[in-house]
């Protein structure tokens, strides 16, 4: 049964400044943490990314391939400790501007396999969206049955929240307008997508998946194809530009903006 329930993902390259080590984009978090609060949508579960506190740590010491010495256990954990700094500077902002933020951290609920969640605690989410809390998660560094641990993306939890939760849209905020027809940041004419059906969605993941480019559109397949799962069941996704003021909360009260939606 569809809900109300909206899965908002703020990107790491929108609170992060994505090329400068444990750098936030503070300008930016308020301000998204005002167009939150203008918002004022509810029920509303928030994911952001890693960007620069999750991704260099977590590629420095090799986690998502797994456990394969145990000097990575302080990576490991050092990874998961940038991402509590970011998440909890995230939250004190939203708690500053009178949003009823509250931290869930990953690792402690979920485990993966190969990757993939496997195990994921919904109880305690649950509980606080029934008392209209905003539960905000993120990527994190997460255990994992087969490879011991492992990095979990945003955008998997995203996903997956919105089919076991049965939301009705997610929204994205990344650092460009949306899905192109080739990457933006490399190809000056790449035309924006505005709509996507689920078929049009799995052409152009055949399409980027067979050309061997290896993060076309700024890690778009990867999001594409977590995203798959979710129009599968119906849910409605927005990808819009989350650096741009005022995109997020037009998303939120369902005003028209720039963007790609994707519909079954
Ligand atoms: O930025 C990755 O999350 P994402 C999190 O949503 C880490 O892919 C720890 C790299």
């Amino acid at each position: 049964m569809r809900n109300r329930l909206t899965i908002l993902k703020l990107g790491g390259s929108v609170v992060t400044e994505k090329n400068k080590p444990l750098t936030p984009n503070i300008k930016a978090i308020k301000r998204l943490a005002e167009e939150i609060h203008k918002a004022d949508f509810k029920p509303l579960i928030v994911i952001h990314g890693g960007g620069s506190y999750g991704h260099p740590l977590a590629k420095k010491h090799n986690i998502s391939s797994g456990l394969k010495d145990y000097s990575q256990r302080f990576g490991f954990s050092e990874t998961h400790e940038a991402m509590v700094n970011l998440n909890s500077l995230i939250i004190r902002t939203f708690l500053e501007h009178e949003i009823p933020a509250f931290s869930f951290a990953p690792s402690s609920f979920i485990i993966t396999e190969k990757g993939r969640i496997r195990i994921f605690n919904l109880k305690t989410l649950m509980m606080a969206l029934e008392i209209d809390l905003i539960p905000v998660l993120y990527g994190d560094v997460v255990f994992d049955n087969k490879l011991g641990f492992t990095i979990l993306s945003g955008d998997q939890i995203a996903a997956f929240l919105a089919v076991e939760l049965g939301a009705r849209r997610i929204i994205m905020g990344i650092d460009v307008d949306g899905v192109y027809d080739s990457d933006p940041k490399r190809n000056p004419s790449a035309q924006l997508i505005p709509e996507l059906s689920l078929r049009d969605l799995e052409k152009l993941i055949g399409k980027i998946g067979g050309s061997q480019a290896p993060d076309v559109t700024g890690g778009m397949m990867g999001k594409m194809l977590e995203l798959k799962a979710a129009v599968k069941h119906g849910i409605d996704v927005l990808i819009v530009n989350g650096l741009l003021p005022d995109n997020i909360y037009k998303a939120l009260i369902g005003e028209k903006v720039v963007g790609t939606r994707i519909r079954r």
